[in-house]
């Protein structure tokens, strides 16, 4: 059996990419804003039903040049959660702003709005959700919070490309929001990323973030970084466009398949299912509750990389236990913060389309031999 990883890359026939790198060659313009990208653009903002698309070297550029398109005070403060990948928490920081973090919902492990509201203060500036797993936020609730309070909202959607709630694209939510597209995602360019918005007037912002904030070649009119991505990155996110919905396909199917295997023991959860969500097939995430289940999460990820099936702990540790952020509170509702309680239980295992019979087998198995010591069958022996 092959070795399987959390993630295997999508990517496209290598013929097909060689065809649109011709087109590239030919031409020269590499980088920089030019014809692949404009394209990519163009198509994301029509799959995504949203007005603005603009494409970034990376789903923490995408993050930071959000940021900085939407004027933050310098030293402001930005309310986010602290179960997500280093970017989010790091993009903030990168930006001169602090970020203040706030607990999750013990059922979507999103941010909780109440506790939003717990860490608010006169310097917050905007408040930064993250569908982690692709579990959408509580939106509405959200954005309710950021008008009363006059506040900017702001997602993460790394894990959310193919998401839609109630018809809605997650895309058109908020005032902004920032994908990734890694390697590691469902619709991938390699390296890239991506903010979507319904502003049309923050279009403009965004272009001059992501290009050194040069408005032409006399005039640099703000702050502004590299994030731009090259004719390469956009040729592989062009053919991807087709190449994804298949794979997307192939993980619905798996989820299917792991929910069976998973929903047959005591203490182990899968994500939660919200009413109204079309999942974006990015991750499958696995709750352990050692007690029920008789194992930890951390027997269950050693005993799989046994059988050289790599789950990752993603996120732990969270934004908090970092040196960085060490000693910033979790603005809680709850004595333990749910981030606190729940980070040592969380797996995702590897989902795509390597995944074998043999590989599902496997883990089904792995998983049954831990589950021999549930508390339901410690009580019956
Ligand atoms: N916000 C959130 C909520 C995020 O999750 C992320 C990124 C970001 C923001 C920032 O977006 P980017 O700036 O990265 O675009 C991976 C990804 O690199 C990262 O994009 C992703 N989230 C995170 C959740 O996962 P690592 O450190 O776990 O990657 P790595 O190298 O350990 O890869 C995981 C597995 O994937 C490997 O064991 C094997 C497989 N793999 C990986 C790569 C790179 C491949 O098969 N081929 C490959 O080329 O972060």
């Amino acid at each position: 059996m092959d070795p399987l990883y959390v993630a295997r890359p999508v990517l496209p026939d290598l013929a097909d990419l060689n065809t649109l790198l011709e087109e590239v060659w030919a031409t020269r313009i590499v980088t920089n804003e030019a014809a692949m990208h404009n394209r990519l653009e163009a198509e994301l903002s029509a799959l995504l039903s949203v007005p603005v698309a603009k494409l970034f070297s990376s789903g923490t550029s995408a993050l930071q040049c959000a940021m900085l398109a939407l004027d933050l005070p310098k030293g402001s403060e930005v309310i986010t959660t602290p179960l997500t990948f280093p970017a989010t928490a790091h993009a903030i920081t990168a930006c001169g702003l602090t970020p203040v973090f706030a607990d999750i919902d013990p059922d979507t492990l999103t941010l909780d709005p109440q506790a939003v509201e717990a860490a608010i203060s006169p310097r917050t500036a905007a408040v930064l959700g993250v569908h982690v797993y692709g579990t959408i936020c509580d939106v509405d609730a959200l954005q309710a919070l950021c008008d009363t309070h006059g506040l900017r909202l702001l997602f993460d959607a790394a894990h959310a490309f193919y998401s839609h709630k109630g018809g809605q694209s997650i895309a058109a939510m908020g005032d902004v929001s920032a994908f990734s597209l890694h390697a590691t995602k469902l619709f991938n360019t390699v390296e890239g990323g991506l903010v979507t918005t319904r502003d049309t007037a923050l279009a403009k912002r965004l272009g001059l973030a992501r290009n050194f904030g040069i408005e032409s070649e006399e005039i640099v009119s703000c702050v502004g970084i590299n994030g731009k991505m090259s004719e390469l990155h956009a040729a592989v996110g062009l053919l991807n466009l087709h190449t994804a919905p298949a794979e997307r396909a192939a993980r619905k199917a798996l989820r299917a398949c792991y929910d069976k295997i998973i929903l047959a023991h005591d203490g182990l959860r899968t994500q939660v299912i919200q009413e109204h969500v079309v999942q974006s097939e990015q991750y499958y995430l696995l709750r352990v509750d050692p007690e029920e289940f008789g194992a930890s999460r951390d027997d269950l990820y050693e005993r799989l990389k046994q059988r050289k099936i790599f789950a990752r702990k993603y996120f732990w540790p969270i934004c908090t236990d970092y040196e960085c952020y060490r000693g910033l509170p979790i603005h809680s509702r709850a004595q333990m913060p749910v981030a606190e309680r729940i980070k040592t239980t969380l797996l995702c295992l590897p989902f795509h389309s390597g995944a074998t019979p043999d590989h599902v087998e496997a883990m089904a198995e792995t998983i049954a031999e831990l589950a021999k010591g549930s508390k339901r069958l410690r009580m019956e022996a």
